[in-house]
């Protein structure tokens, strides 16, 4: 049984996306951001740096419990656990899937994170930093429609590097700033949000 520590955040969605998509048997494990969860010393175990998401699988390598945190990590596990186009054997596919995978968790969703934080959190209004991130949002929104006019998906077929991007194009793309200039990414968003196991990772606890 794989236990998925997460909060209603992108980083949290994308542990929920790779989780539903896998079909294995599984628990939902809320860390509640606003009440400061993350910082539990039983957490800490788990998650050393204070950060969701977060996995235990009872049933790791070998049959040994294992615990990870990061989630292009869990990703990669989950998805390998699974088997299948997810994450890909074939090693230049591989590549080409952890090529989008890293973009996302090192590249996109960082700075996506600065965006919603200048935009939405702050409590300060700080324009230069509102435009600043809107214009790094938007350079990888175009990186990501370029990347998909050649593509159905990311790296070929769906597999862990859409995960990787989508929930942040979705926040702060579809539902935020719009998508009417990125045709490609606005194609991409609509059919992973009509994923049966998007709706799932999607929906409330
Ligand atoms: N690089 C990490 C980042 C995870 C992350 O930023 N988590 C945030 C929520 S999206 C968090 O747990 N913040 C709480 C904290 O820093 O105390 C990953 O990809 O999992």
């Amino acid at each position: 049984m794989i236990d998925i520590y997460f909060w209603l955040t992108d980083n949290g969605r994308k542990a929920l996306q790779i989780i539903e998509e896998s079909g294995l048997p599984h628990r939902r494990r809320p860390v509640d951001l606003t009440k400061k969860e993350q910082f539990q010393p039983e957490y800490l175990k788990i998650s050393p740096g204070h950060k969701i998401p977060a996995m235990v699988d009872d049933e790791g390598p070998g049959g040994a419990r294992i615990t990870l945190c990061e989630s292009g990590a869990i990703l990669k596990y989950v998805a390998e656990k699974a088997g299948g186009a997810l994450y890909p054997a074939e090693p230049t596919r591989r590549a080409a899937v952890e090529q989008w995978l890293f973009y996302g968790s090192s590249t996109f969703t960082p700075l996506a994170q600065q965006y919603g934080l200048f935009m939405h959190r702050f409590p300060e209004d700080v324009p230069q930093a509102k435009k600043h991130y809107a214009e790094i949002v938007r350079d990888c929104f175009g990186v990501l429609d370029a990347q998909l006019a050649k593509n159905a998906y990311l790296a070929g077929d769906f597999s862990v590097a859409d995960i990787s991007c989508y929930p942040d194009v979705h926040m702060h793309g579809a539902k935020g700033m719009g998508l009417g200039d990125y045709p490609n990414l606005a194609r991409w968003d609509a059919a992973i949000e009509a994923r049966p196991a998007t709706q799932r990772a999607w929906a409330s606890l």
